[in-house]
């Protein structure tokens, strides 16, 4: 646990069993997390799935949170959330999946390791990320890649379709 407030930012996917209700269910659990407050969160946007399995489209949103929460104890929570919401973690990288809860940012903090990596590796590249990032952040820098606004017009057209408000 920290003193000191941290801003963090949280990616949100969903493909399995009602997605819209997995993504707004889990949003109202990202604000009850202890020492922890949700300050905003992205419209919904409908996704291709980004790799080679075939599977549903996916439903994903952002949400920015403010912290007293060490990096690891904030995924220990998200994990925690994830399982609420019946995600079953069985190896299958990439697979469908009732809730994933990646942590994409953690102040400008810069981390590397196998249980946790900010800023997460996927942020700069993915379409379903820095929209919906950029709905709530746009001024954002992302350390080591640089302004979102120039990530986003580096990222090829985006597949995405913007659904609906998350509440
Ligand atoms: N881990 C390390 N860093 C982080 C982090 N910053 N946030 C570790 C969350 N977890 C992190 O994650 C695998 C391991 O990564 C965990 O042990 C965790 O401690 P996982 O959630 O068990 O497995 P995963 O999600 O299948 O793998 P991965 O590599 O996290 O995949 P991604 O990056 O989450 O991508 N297509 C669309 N359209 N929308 C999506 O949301 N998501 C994925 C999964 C693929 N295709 C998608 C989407
Ligand atoms: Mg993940």
């Amino acid at each position: 646990m920290n003193s000191s407030l941290v801003r963090a930012y949280v990616g949100l996917g969903s493909n399995l069993n009602h997605p819209v209700r997995q993504i707004r269910s889990a949003l109202a659990s990202l604000d009850s997390i202890t020492a922890t407050c949700c300050v905003a969160y992205s419209s919904l946007y409908r996704s291709k799935p980004l790799g080679e399995r075939a599977q549903p489209d996916y439903v994903n949103a952002v949400a920015a949170l403010d912290t007293h929460l060490s990096a690891h104890e904030l995924l220990q929570e998200l994990h925690f959330i994830e399982a609420q919401h019946g995600r079953v973690r069985d190896g299958d990288r990439w697979g469908p999946r009732t809730l994933d809860l990646d942590l994409l940012l953690y102040g400008d903090q810069t981390h590397e390791g196998e249980a946790l990596t900010v800023p997460h590796p996927g942020l700069p590249v993915r379409d379903f990320v820095l929209f919906p990032l950029h709905e709530i952040a746009p001024e954002l820098h992302i350390p080591g890649a640089g302004s979102l606004a120039n990530l986003m017009a580096s990222c090829p057209p985006p597949a995405l379709q913007a659904m609906h408000a998350a509440v």
